[in-house]
């Protein structure tokens, strides 16, 4: 039996960058990622986006500019666990990235983000994140640093959730 758990996963842009942090501990350390983790039980998913946001970046965002731009599901062989993430874009937010003790937020030019520190997956969708596509993607994994298996595509928006 595999056992899903809900993720959240934000990024916030302007019309120039995109703002990421590098994750300094627990899983994905070293990775420079957009800002989320794990919904709690019985929260809202848009309400646990705009928590770990805060909590990991100082940064705030209203639930009704939070955009639903993918969703990416995650397996890694052997293990029974199915990381289901919900990923989001803002482009309205209040207040200045500030470090905290899980992340370190820097913004990045479009053309100058960093894909080799990043999760391995990322590249292959990130092209539809930066065209505002609505996407999903599913990446079967052995360990952190293969991806055995995967596919991506693209939803039309009736398909949002
Ligand atoms: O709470 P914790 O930091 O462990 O949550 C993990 C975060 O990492 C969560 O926001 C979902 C996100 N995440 C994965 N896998 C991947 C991945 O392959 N790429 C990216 N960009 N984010 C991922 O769990």
């Amino acid at each position: 039996m595999i056992l899903n758990k809900v993720y959240t996963l934000v990024f916030l842009r302007n019309e120039q960058q995109i703002l990421l942090g590098l994750k300094k501990r627990g899983f994905g350390v070293n990775k420079w990622n957009g800002f989320g983790g794990k919904v709690e039980p019985k929260e809202e998913i848009l309400d646990a986006a705009v928590r770990e946001l805060k909590e990991e970046c100082c940064m705030s965002v209203r639930k009704h500019n939070l955009k639903n731009i993918g969703n990416l599901q995650f397996t890694f062989e052997g293990e029974a666990l199915m990381m289901d993430v919900r990923v989001f874009s803002a482009t309205s937010f209040v207040g200045d990235p500030e470090e905290t003790e899980e992340m370190l937020p820097k913004w990045f030019d479009y053309d100058k983000i960093p894909f080799e520190d990043m999760w391995l997956d990322d590249k292959l969708w990130f092209p539809y994140l930066l065209k505002d596509k609505l996407f999903y993607g599913r990446f079967h994994y052995q360990g952190y640093d293969k991806i055995l298996n995967y596919t991506i595509q693209e939803l039309n928006s009736m398909e949002r959730k």
